[in-house]
């Protein structure tokens, strides 16, 4: 595999370098990390924004809106759709597909899927590294639709720089959002579907819950009305989100809160191999546990010390 090459490719423009990279990243091809390692340094420029929401608030159809005004005032747009494929709504992934193909073919744009599967309880490390690739690339901002369920949404705070939380009528509630925990982390609350009649009250609700006034937009974070299908509403989303990015880029913490978070995501992915060892495979294991149930050892010392001989396990490895 010659790494470099594609390296190269992708940074002098070859798209299809950067859809080659992206799969071989995302399979963890060997050479994978060394890779990213020399990609390292051209990325940080581009801006993540995750769009999450629960399924069916219009993410798609917004993200679709919001790539085009984004091209037209011409920026380099990035799309990262985490499909729902191992869920049962198979129907509106493909339904995704039809609506992301029709902006695909605009100049500038990149549209990634991504299958779920194992994305599921933590944004797994894989979409960091496809939003880096992206940003090496050259994209100006890349958008990311999650699932829209549990804990893909409050994982989305630490892959993307700004959150969009997608708020429909009818579609849960102000509250349920709340309860999920997902309510405070949004950055730009969007009131979707304004179309629909009970649109205002539920712009009621989320005022009420993030502490708005009557005028709104000042005292908290931003909400927006959208009508998605009709593109109503994009514009001041667009002029809300590029604020947004403006003012946290003042922000001292700008660039040291994304190291922080890769080096957390890149170290979590290491110990998940630890925590994945299955006991009935690995000897070292097996050994401990027979310690254990001869009554030698207990769980609480054997786990540091089977921590330390993996860690070191994967640093040979590493060295190799
Ligand atoms: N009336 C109305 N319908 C909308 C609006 N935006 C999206 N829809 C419709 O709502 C449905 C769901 O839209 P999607 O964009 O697929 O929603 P999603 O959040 O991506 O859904 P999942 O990916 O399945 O979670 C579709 O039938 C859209 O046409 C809107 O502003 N008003
Ligand atoms: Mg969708």
């Amino acid at each position: 595999m010659d790494w470099q090459a594609l390296i190269d490719q992708m940074t002098n423009g070859a798209t299809n370098a950067l859809a080659r990279l992206i799969i071989l990243v995302e399979d963890r091809a060997p050479g994978w990390r060394e890779a990213m390692q020399r990609l390292y340094p051209h990325t940080g420029n581009a801006v993540a924004i995750g769009i999450t929401g629960y399924p069916g608030a219009g993410k798609s159809t917004l993200t679709g809106r919001l790539v085009e005004a984004l091209v037209e005032s011409g920026k380099r747009v990035g799309v990262v759709a985490i499909d729902p494929s191992s869920h049962l709504s198979g129907g509106a992934f493909l339904g995704d597909r039809i609506r992301m193909n029709a902006v695909s073919n605009l100049e500038g744009v990149y549209i990634r899927s991504m299958g779920s599967r194992g994305i599921v309880g933590g944004m797994r490390a894989a979409v960091r590294d496809v939003i880096k690739l992206m940003d090496a690339f050259g994209k100006d901002l890349i958008l990311v639709e999650t699932i829209g369920v549990g804990q893909d949404e409050v994982d989305i705070t630490r892959t993307a720089q700004i959150v969009l939380l997608v708020c429909a009528p009818g579609q849960g509630d102000a509250i349920q959002y709340l309860k999920a925990g997902v309510m405070e982390m949004a950055d730009i609350y969007v009131a979707n579907k304004s179309d629909l009649p009970e649109a205002e009250q539920m712009v009621e609700n989320l005022r009420s819950i993030l502490f708005q006034d009557e005028a709104g937009g000042m005292v908290g974070p931003s909400i927006v009305r959208t009508n998605a299908l009709k593109g109503e509403g994009i514009a001041d989303l667009v002029d809300a989100v590029e604020k947004c990015v403006a003012a946290k880029r003042l922000r001292d913490d700008w660039r040291r809160q994304r190291v922080i978070d890769d080096v957390k995501s890149l170290m979590k992915e290491r110990l998940e191999v630890l925590a994945n060892i299955n006991g009935s495979e690995n000897q070292e294991l097996c050994g401990f546990i027979e310690d254990i149930l001869a009554g030698e050892a207990t769980p609480y010392a054997l786990t540091d010390e089977m921590i330390v001989g993996t860690l070191e396990q994967l640093l040979t490895q590493h060295q190799r």
